[in-house]
């Protein structure tokens, strides 16, 4: 790992990607792959705008369930690995798939939040985002104005908040070092963000116990985010001591 990172000095631009496998270590679960939330679950019956409108009850009760498990969870030393890297260059950009709020309790700063948190809703009429409490009734409304809340999650065919990706999109632009971490690079415009940095020849490097599309062009480091991220944590300081 040491010459991945000779070149790197304190004012190095870095960039990460997160996805679901980061936090499959604190006990929540991924999306696909043998125990993913997709095998026993149908996306477009939980995770599109036209499943809520069809069946509001049954995609809170959903989201009800993943926000207790969330809850419940933990980061782990992934998350305050990142929380470490933060801290040591004056460039960093964390952008996460991730909705369950771990990279926030794990103390990350510049965090952008590509599909929304599990933690929060927005009013169905004129969005307004609401923090919702640890039990929340059944079927929530907006205390502004009484229409039916919905989770602040980007469903599958919604936009991701405009801010949030143009921001993400500038540090995968920008980046000289470009981490993408336990995801499995399937779901765009996400996905795309490590081809762009890639393109404007930035250093990627994976990690992810599996192979994924993108290893074709990342620097693929196999194993569990848990674990590695620690030591390239350790590689990047003493190159900093060093540089
Ligand atoms: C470990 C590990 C360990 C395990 N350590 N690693 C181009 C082609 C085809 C389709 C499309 C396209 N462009 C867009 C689309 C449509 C769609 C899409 O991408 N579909 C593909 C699936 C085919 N995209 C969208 O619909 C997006 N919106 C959009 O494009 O809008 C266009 C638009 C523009 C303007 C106006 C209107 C519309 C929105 C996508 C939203 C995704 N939402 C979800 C669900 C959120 C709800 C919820 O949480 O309930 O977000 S889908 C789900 O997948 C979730 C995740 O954030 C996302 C990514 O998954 P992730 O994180 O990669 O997890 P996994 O499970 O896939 O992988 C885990 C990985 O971890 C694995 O590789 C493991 O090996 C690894 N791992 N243990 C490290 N210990």
């Amino acid at each position: 790992m040491k010459e991945l990172f000779d070149k790197l000095t304190q004012v190095s631009r870095f960039t990460v990607l997160t996805g679901a496998g980061i936090s499959a270590e604190s006990g929540v679960p991924t999306f696909r792959g043998k125990e993913g939330l997709w095998k026993k679950h149908k996306p477009e019956d939980l995770a599109t705008p036209q499943a809520f409108t069809r069946n509001p009850e049954l995609v809170w009760e959903w989201y009800h369930y993943r926000r207790e498990m969330a809850e419940k969870a933990s980061p782990n030393p992934g998350h305050y690995a990142l929380v470490e890297l933060e801290a040591l260059l004056a460039n960093f950009t964390l952008i996460t798939q991730n909705v369950d709020n771990l990279h926030v309790r794990a103390g990350s700063k510049n965090l952008l939040e590509l599909h929304g948190n599990i933690f929060r809703a927005r009013c169905s009429r004129d969005g307004m985002v609401f923090q919702l409490p640890s039990t929340s009734e059944t079927l929530p409304h907006c205390p502004a104005c009484g229409e039916l809340l919905r989770p602040d999650i980007v469903w599958f065919g919604e936009a991701l908040p405009e801010q949030e990706m143009k921001r993400a999109a500038a540090a995968s632009i920008e980046a000289d070092y470009f981490l993408v971490v336990g995801t499995s690079g399937l779901v765009y415009p996400a996905a795309g963000l490590p081809l762009l940095a890639h393109q404007n020849l930035a250093m990627i490097i994976e990690i992810n116990p599996e192979k994924t599309p993108l290893s074709e062009f990342t620097v693929y480091c196999p194993g569990k985010a848990s674990e590695i991220l620690p030591l390239l944590v350790e590689t990047v300081k003493f190159q900093l001591s060093v540089s």
